[in-house]
């Protein structure tokens, strides 16, 4: 039996009789001569099959095989300085599982609507294996930062009686005659939680029916939210500038080959090292006025201010203290000046913007009902919520980050739509 090897640790073979079961990504014609670029989900090898070295069925079957044909090769592992990764194999054996048809993406240019249409077969590009490897690294180090931290992992749910986020952008689905919505984030559970756990996190997928098409935004987007009990606003911002800075790091360490694919400059993220700049909305209005933008202070940034925001610094900036008006109902009020709210967000750098959104809660039991009011929410649904403020309520903060944003901004990539594998947009469900 001839040892199954992966291309990614191809080198520990050199020298062996091996066999990879992959996917043919490319092909040369040298007549005598068959150059096959085969992929495995780990890399990318050429084999080399010649006409005198093979039974002729073998190179036949060489000859015919087309884009994306499954195939399984085996044969020797030789160092060639010319052959793209260093090293090929020199076949003896090809086996063809499925002849693929023309396949419908090749090396030329195509349109995006044209690659979002094929986003089941498009994922396999190079470009787009390197993204989903750097995005499931950047869930790696979210979930070993909290594990290794003293955060419990709390599952909250996905259908909810209630908003947490604003009503205008819930899912409603009907759930045996009442109604329910998608989950725009798993917080008001994980605030349950602390009173169990201390300090919890839940990550999963997170619903809003945004009706503008942007490139930052999703219908469908995972996010990951620490929630802490006896924490105060400082500790939230402390908690994001430790935990961004040990994603980025991570990604760096674990992941360089797939930036260095995507031709990402990581010198930016190099310096993604705590503390971050910090500032306050007041702050930032000056900024912005001082760049002759026409911002009016009490409204929320937009894409275009927060890119103006951030290029004013080299690391991810904390911004805090916005108007309670532009901040969700459960935000404490700086006790200094209540029109403000105990909130913050952190701006990637180089024009991302919004990666996390956060901040400490009300602890009120009586305040939190009266903004419920204030925000038109159905305070029965509530109930439960306000609960926690009856039962032992904490100052408490946390704060949730979006993934995709936070892949866009590590991988550089223009556009959202590339960090999720089947991206859910505006008019978009298909594949
Ligand atoms: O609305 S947030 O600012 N905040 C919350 O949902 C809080 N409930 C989190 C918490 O405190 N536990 O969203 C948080 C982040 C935001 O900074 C973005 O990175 C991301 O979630 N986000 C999105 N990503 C992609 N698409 C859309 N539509 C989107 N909305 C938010």
């Amino acid at each position: 039996m001839v040892e199954r090897a992966c291309v990614e640790s191809i080198a520990q073979h050199e020298g062996q009789q091996v066999t990879i079961k992959g996917w043919l990504y490319n092909k040369t014609d040298k007549g005598k001569l068959q150059f096959l670029l085969v992929r495995d989900g780990t890399g990318i090898i050429q084999a080399v099959v010649l006409e005198d070295d093979v039974p002729a069925q073998t190179f036949e079957a060489a000859q015919m095989a087309t884009q994306e044909s499954s195939i399984i090769v085996s044969g020797t592992v030789r160092a060639d300085e010319r052959a793209p990764g260093g090293y090929e194999l020199a076949v003896t054996e090809l086996e063809v599982v499925q002849l693929a048809e023309p396949y419908p993406i090749t090396p030329k240019e195509h349109g995006v609507s044209f690659l979002m249409d094929h986003r089941h077969l498009w994922l396999r590009s190079p470009r787009q294996q390197a993204i989903l490897k750097i995005r499931a690294e950047v869930i790696r180090a979210c979930r070993d930062y909290f594990d290794s931290n003293g955060f419990t992992l709390v599952d909250t749910p996905i259908l909810t009686p209630a908003a947490c986020e604003g009503t205008s952008t819930l899912f409603e689905t009907d759930y045996f005659g009442e109604s329910a919505y998608l989950a725009q984030s798993g917080q008001l559970y994980s605030e349950a939680s602390i009173a169990a756990l201390g300090k919890v996190y839940c990550f999963g997928p997170t619903f809003r029916a945004e009706k503008s098409k942007t490139r930052r935004h999703l219908l469908e987007f995972w996010m990951v939210e620490p929630e802490m009990a006896y924490a105060d606003l400082d500790d939230c911002m402390h908690l994001a500038e430790e935990f961004v800075a040990y994603i980025v790091q991570s990604v760096l360490k674990n992941r360089k080959a797939q930036l260095e694919l995507l031709g990402r400059d990581t010198t930016p993220l190099e310096r993604v090292e705590p503390p971050f700049p910090r500032m306050t909305y007041d702050e930032a209005v000056e900024i912005l006025h001082s760049k002759g933008l026409d911002f009016q202070w009490g409204d929320d940034f937009g894409a275009p201010d927060e890119t103006a925001l951030a290029e004013e610094f080299e690391r991810p900036v904390l911004v805090n203290r916005y108007p309670t008006q532009v901040k969700a109902f459960y935000m404490e009020p700086d006790p200094e000046r209540p029109e403000l709210s105990l909130s913050v967000d952190c701006l990637a750098p180089e024009g991302y913007g919004e990666i996390i959104g956060g901040g400490q809660r009300i602890a009120d039991r009586d305040l939190l009902l009266q903004r419920i009011e204030e925000h038109d929410l159905p305070a029965q649904a509530f109930q439960w919520y306000l609960d926690l403020r009856r039962y032992g309520s904490t100052p408490h903060s946390g704060f949730g980050l979006g993934i995709e944003r936070t892949v866009a901004w590590i991988c550089g990539l223009e556009h959202i739509r590339e960090t999720i594998p089947f991206p859910r947009m505006l008019y978009r469900i298909y594949p």
